[in-house]
């Protein structure tokens, strides 16, 4: 599938001073529901040329007007090459006519240890400051494409759940708690909560945990409506060595204690290579193994 994007309908140049101006809050280039596809390959060079805007490391900037949502995108990644491809294809013409000065950050997990999707997401987060004074996260799985652009991946005066209507729980929430798979988070929601935890190693709770932060620091989770969030998973099976963790229910029930000294607070890795493609900035990181 294929869009023509239309053109922008005005150049926000300030009158008097030629300086341009603001974005306006909702971008009129927006189009709605999109048509979304996993059967076509995906060539990154051509996407390359397709989005000639978009600057090595995957940074974009509106041309004619000022964003005030300055977004680094984390995407915690291993082994997911096809998946990648994929998202790059939808979401750089989406964000793109969301209007959002922004930055891809994939997080790549280096070695053969179990998956740590919410030590990733701190990694990405202290990585993207050192590039650039982004005030907005936005920490999407690499298997999650938007279904409708209305749905802005920025950040919201509360903690925004983006992903609420997926098509593997059949468009809607799986439970009200549910803070899974793309969400957006202010630079201070971040701080306030100590950023993620370190220590879920495999699969689930982490995203109950940072639930549980933000709740416990008074905040609420802001949503778009069930059409608007509407999105798809591109089906996989389950990935090696991140299998359930049967830890995470007893985290989660302790995270108002835990989420003091396990965070940002005490966040150590070791970043190996930083890749800066045509389209995305790849850091690749050594996270440890569970103690
Ligand atoms: N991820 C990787 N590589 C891995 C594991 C996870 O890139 O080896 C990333 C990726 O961005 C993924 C996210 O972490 O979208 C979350 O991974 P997950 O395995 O927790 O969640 P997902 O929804 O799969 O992708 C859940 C298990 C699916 C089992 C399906 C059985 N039919
Ligand atoms: C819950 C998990 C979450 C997970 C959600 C959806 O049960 O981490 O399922 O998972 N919580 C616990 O296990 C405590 S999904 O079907 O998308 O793989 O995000």
């Amino acid at each position: 599938m294929c869009r023509t994007l239309p053109e922008a309908s005005w150049l926000a140049l300030d009158p008097r001073s030629g300086a341009a101006t603001d974005c306006q809050v909702l971008s009129t280039l927006r189009v709605g529901p999109m048509l979304i596809e996993f059967n076509v390959p995906v060539d990154l060079t051509l996407l390359a040329k397709q989005n000639p805007e978009v600057k090595v490391g995957g940074r974009y900037a509106p041309k004619d007007c000022i964003s005030p949502h300055k977004v680094a995108i984390i995407i915690p990644f291993r082994n997911r090459q096809e998946h990648l491809k994929y998202w790059l294809y939808y979401l750089h013409p989406i964000l793109q006519r969301q209007q959002l000065d922004y930055g891809i950050y994939v997080i790549n997990q280096a070695g053969e240890s179990t998956f740590n999707r919410a030590k990733l997401l701190n990694v990405g987060f202290q990585e993207a400051l050192k590039d650039y004074d982004y005030n907005c996260f936005v920490f999407s799985d690499v298997d999650l494409i938007p279904m409708d652009d209305r749905n802005t991946y920025r950040c919201f005066s509360q903690p925004r759940h983006i992903s609420v209507a997926m098509d593997k729980f059949g468009f809607s929430l799986p439970y009200v708690q549910f803070f899974g798979g793309v969400s957006a988070l202010s630079k201070q929601q971040f701080l306030t909560i100590n950023g993620f935890p370190n220590n879920y190693w495999g699969w689930g709770g982490e995203d109950d945990d940072i639930f549980n932060r933000l709740v416990f620091k008074g905040m609420s989770i802001s949503r778009p409506n069930a059409v608007v969030g509407k999105c798809r998973m591109i089906r996989h099976s389950r990935d090696k060595k991140n299998e359930p963790n049967p830890q995470r229910f007893d985290r989660i029930a302790h995270t108002k204690e835990t989420m003091l000294s396990d965070g940002l607070n005490t966040l150590t890795y070791k970043v190996l290579d930083i890749e800066r493609n045509p389209l995305y900035t790849k850091i690749t990181v050594d996270v440890g193994t569970p103690s």
